[in-house]
């Protein structure tokens, strides 16, 4: 448990290290091979509102290789992307007015690019939240841990009190 506790904090100091100027604004890449270029993704607990943007470095369109960006419990990603699969490409693979999701871009292309802004008092500081993409079948791979933790701790990281859920 402390050594992994131990990587953790080691994975928390590399993701700070590779942060852009403003913790609260993060870029996420997709590609045309149906990868994020991230598996974790982490904000500080400072940032009252987040802002997420999703690029497409590929060429493929979005009828083919389309990816969002979706936030939510990990434990309602299943749930989300059978909604998203029942609503269709015409909705974006994203149900509507589901509560379950925190925050979603919209699909996009390659080339393409796009934008979400959404509130951290929707997040518990130092649960593990689960983004991913509900493209049918991406989610497989496209998807990753979304953290909102203590700037000036990595300390903090290895709390039990703020993992717990
Ligand atoms: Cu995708």
């Amino acid at each position: 448990m402390t050594r992994l506790r131990l990587i953790c904090a080691a994975a928390l100091l590399l993701a700070t290290g590779t942060a852009y100027a403003d913790p609260c604004k993060v870029t996420i890449e997709s590609n045309d091979m149906m990868q994020f270029n991230l598996r974790e993704m982490t904000v500080p607990t400072q940032c009252t509102d987040v802002e997420v943007s999703l690029k497409h470095s590929g060429q493929l369109s979005a009828k083919v290789m389309g990816h969002d960006w979706v936030l939510a419990r990990d434990s309602d990603m299943s749930a989300i992307i059978n909604a998203g699969l029942a609503a269709g490409s015409k909705h974006g693979y994203l149900a509507e007015n589901d509560k379950r999701i925190i925050a979603a871009t919209r699909v996009i292309g390659g080339g393409e690019s796009a934008t979400v802004t959404f509130s951290t008092s929707a997040l518990q500081k130092g649960v593990r939240y689960a983004f991913f993409c509900t493209s049918p079948g991406h989610a497989t791979v496209m998807r990753g841990t979304f953290v909102l933790r203590d700037a000036d701790g990595i300390a903090n990281a290895g709390d039990p009190s703020t993992a717990r859920r």
